[in-house]
């Protein structure tokens, strides 16, 4: 891959969801090894620690069906001036949640630099949902909703009033757990899903070529949002909300490798590691081997 430096940024934010722990996320990523092992890839690495978060006291709106919203705007306000910086600067940002509520901010710094972005959202879940139709309140349940411009203006007017991305642009990779109003979304948009049935019928690397070539044909910059519980539980057991029948430990290193060849993405982030729910910080390390591979590392 032609990246010749990584800036590396967590946000420890919890509040887009109901269950404490993923905001330990950045630190157990760190302890997993990320930086050396992106180091080992002749790549230049600077870690530009965290972003401090908010505490929720009182943060809940009762006008709106969003938790604790002037928190999460404001971690995800930050996010997205210095994701912009890294991208100005030269290097390519690689943002460590937290749980996806945090991908509002990367998009919108991402949003900044690349127009026409594309977004691949590797994820049990598809976060389309909004205020009228999150079945939960929690804010990580509606990212890519606010990042296509649909929400609170609070939160899609973050770094710049306009959408941050087309819904043409966009390919889902691993649904299995899709809200009513999502699936209406997803039809009346016409957003590219490949759930696990297409998935398990045209198997990893058919959806990873037909995905990369989607992408290449429409889109300039390619950010990679992905999400722990993407993966199946077995695999990456500590997010707070696992599905079962996910994506392998096998096929997501495939996909991130088939990435690493395409030499197409431009920004990345990985979020809901929750240690807390975890076992021995395996989901953390596996977030840390699929980096390696979408950053280059080879078996031979
Ligand atoms: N769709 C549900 C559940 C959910 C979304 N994202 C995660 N869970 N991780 C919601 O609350 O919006
Ligand atoms: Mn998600
Ligand atoms: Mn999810």
């Amino acid at each position: 891959m032609s990246i010749q430096k990584i800036s590396v940024i967590g946000l420890p934010m919890d509040l887009g969801q109901a269950r404490r722990g993923v905001d330990m996320g950045p630190s157990a990523i760190r302890c997993a090894g990320i930086i050396e092992r992106l180091e080992r890839l002749n790549i230049e690495v600077e870690d530009l620690g965290d972003i401090m978060v908010g505490r929720p006291e009182n943060a809940n709106d009762p006008e709106t069906n969003l938790k604790n919203l002037s928190l999460v705007a404001a971690g995800n306000t930050e996010l997205a001036a210095k994701v912009d910086e890294i991208i100005e600067s030269g290097s390519f940002p690689l943002v460590l949640g937290g749980d996806h509520s945090i991908a509002i901010g990367t998009l919108a710094g991402v949003a900044k630099h690349h127009g026409n972005v594309g977004v691949i959202w590797y994820d049990a879940h598809g976060d389309l949902n909004t205020e009228e139709t999150s079945p939960s309140g929690n804010i990580h349940g509606m990212p890519l909703a606010v990042s296509m411009g649909l929400g609170h203006p609070d939160l899609i007017n973050i770094h710049g009033a306009y959408p941050k991305v087309k819904p043409e642009n966009i390919v889902i990779i691993g649904a299995r757990s899709l809200d009513e109003g999502e699936k209406a979304l997803i039809r009346d948009k016409g957003i590219k899903v490949y759930s696990m049935h297409e998935i398990d019928r045209m198997g990893m690397a058919r959806v990873m070529e037909e995905c990369i070539e989607y992408l290449r044909e429409r889109t300039v910059g390619v950010h990679l949002s992905l999400d722990l519980d993407g993966v199946d539980p077995a695999d990456a057991p500590g997010v707070g909300t696992p599905v079962i029948g996910g994506i392998s430990y096998r096929e997501s290193h495939l996909a991130m490798e088939m990435l690493a060849e395409a030499d197409l993405i431009t920004s990345a982030e990985f979020v809901e590691v929750n240690p807390i729910l975890d076992e021995r910080n395996k989901t953390a390390i596996v977030a840390v081997a699929l980096m390696g591979s979408l950053f280059g590392e080879k078996l031979l």
